[in-house]
């Protein structure tokens, strides 16, 4: 069958949250989207057992920023992990290009650099219909999937 709802997981497959610091780091452009991001990935955390005071929340301009914000969280901020959040949407000249492509680079390289899970919610579409529906709408949450691959990847560190 066809898997339409990408968020769909199985919640006893979630390892506990308890414990653990988590920052949620959220674009403010196409803030339709990632706000609904944003509360996806908070609600998932809070139903997993983070306490609300260790969830730290905080905007950055736009997504070219998050790969940043993401390394001065984890250098200053004492936080576990990183929810990076974010919405591009493909428009008519190039620029879409090189803010997925450092965007996902640099992510990667935060993540390696720390040895701390830092996590890739961003939504790349051609058009905000796409965005939508991977915020909330019929292909699920992206926010709810950082959550639990946030919480997953902690595990899976704390196992070593
Ligand atoms: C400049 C820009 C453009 C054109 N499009 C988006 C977008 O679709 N989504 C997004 O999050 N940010 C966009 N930005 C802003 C850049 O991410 C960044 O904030 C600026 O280039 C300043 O570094």
């Amino acid at each position: 069958m066809k898997k339409t709802n990408l968020s769909d997981y199985d919640p006893q497959a979630v390892p506990d949250g308890n414990g653990y610091k988590i920052g949620v780091l959220a674009a403010e452009w196409n803030p339709e989207v990632t706000d609904a991001l944003m509360k996806g990935a908070v609600d998932t955390l809070r139903e997993h057992g983070v306490k609300p005071e260790d969830i730290v929340v905080r905007r950055v301009p736009g997504t070219f920023e998050l790969s940043s914000a993401a390394d001065m969280m984890l250098a200053f901020g004492g936080v576990d992990a990183v929810i990076c959040i974010g919405c591009v949407i493909q428009g008519e000249t190039r620029h879409f290009e090189f803010i997925c492509q450092a965007v996902s680079q640099g992510i990667t390289n935060v993540a390696l650099k720390h040895g701390r899970p830092v996590i890739f919610s961003v939504l790349t579409t051609n058009d905000m219909q796409q965005a939508l529906d991977r915020a909330g709408g019929k292909h699920g949450n992206k926010g709810v999937e950082g959550a639990v691959t946030a919480l997953k990847m902690l595990a899976y560190r704390n196992s070593l």
